[in-house]
């Protein structure tokens, strides 16, 4: 979710929130952005209704699960902790409707940037931000041209060799661990990059990010995983501006009324 950076996609994320009412909620990590905090932190109205909207969905009984993330570090030092229907920690393991052990996790640790080389990975942060400053602007002159949303920085990630190449052993390390630890599955985020799909015997799946894709996994009653994302749900009905009869439509009427009355306040 990235709350406090620019470009945390709010808007999407309350109406998605909007739309559903879970037993379980787990929060992927990089919820609050952390790193934002010492420069460029913005937080709109929208992110406290998404944060007041989770605390509603608490109260109504959803077990929230918040995983910490590198964005969020600041939280690891109180994981594990549990406080009502809600709990912190660095990992859980989810076993879904039809009995499957998930290892939920944000991923992080298996970047070998952030572990390995912290200021690159800053840089590469800083780098990341231009990328969607860059995607404002094109979408603002594709919007005005009519066309529909494309990502910048998305399909950079799709087309540079290097980017390819990171995602790929992102997520073999992450199904390696997984297997490590005896579960058949694994939830993820971190590299904004959605996905369901086996890897070495493993089923892997990443929720995406709410700063480019919009994008959520949702557990199905009989334990299915979907990713659901921006175009998954019907646009909501905007209000329809009821036309109001212009005031000389009731001009006839109110002659009538004032002729009634005695006088007539003017000609037509
Ligand atoms: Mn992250």
């Amino acid at each position: 979710m990235h709350l406090g950076c620019g470009f945390s996609r709010t808007e999407e994320l309350l109406d998605f929130l909007g739309r559903v009412e879970p037993e379980r909620l787990y929060l992927v990590g990089d919820i609050i952005d952390g790193w934002k905090l010492k420069r460029g932190f913005v937080w709109h109205d929208t992110a406290s209704f998404v944060v007041r909207r989770i605390l509603g969905m608490l109260k109504r009984g959803t077990r929230v699960r918040y995983v910490t993330g590198n964005h969020d570090e600041f939280l690891r030092g109180f994981s594990p902790h549990a406080f009502g229907n809600m709990e912190l920690g660095n990992e859980f393991v989810h076993v879904t409707a039809d009995g499957r052990r998930l290892l939920v996790i944000h991923g992080d640790c298996f970047d070998h940037l952030t572990r390995h080389a912290a200021w690159l990975y800053h840089l590469g942060d800083r780098a990341y931000t231009c990328a969607l400053h860059a995607n404002a602007w094109v979408n603002s002159a594709r919007r005005t041209l009519g066309y529909p949303y494309w990502s910048l920085s998305a399909s950079l990630k799709s087309r540079v060799k290097q980017a390819v190449n990171f995602v790929n052993d992102f997520e073999r390390l992450v199904a390696m661990h997984t297997r490590r630890l005896g579960c058949c599955g694994v939830v993820c985020g971190h590299i904004h990059v959605p996905a369901i799909r086996p890897i070495d015997g493993i089923d892997y799946h990443n929720c995406g990010d709410w700063i480019e894709h919009c994008s959520a996994l949702v557990e199905h009653f009989d334990g299915r995983i979907e990713l659901v994302g921006r175009d998954t749900f019907p646009p909501r009905p905007q209000p329809v501006e009821t036309e109001q009869p212009a005031w000389s439509a009731f001009l006839p009427e109110l002659t009538a009324a004032f002729s009634a009355a005695g006088t007539v306040p003017y000609q037509t």
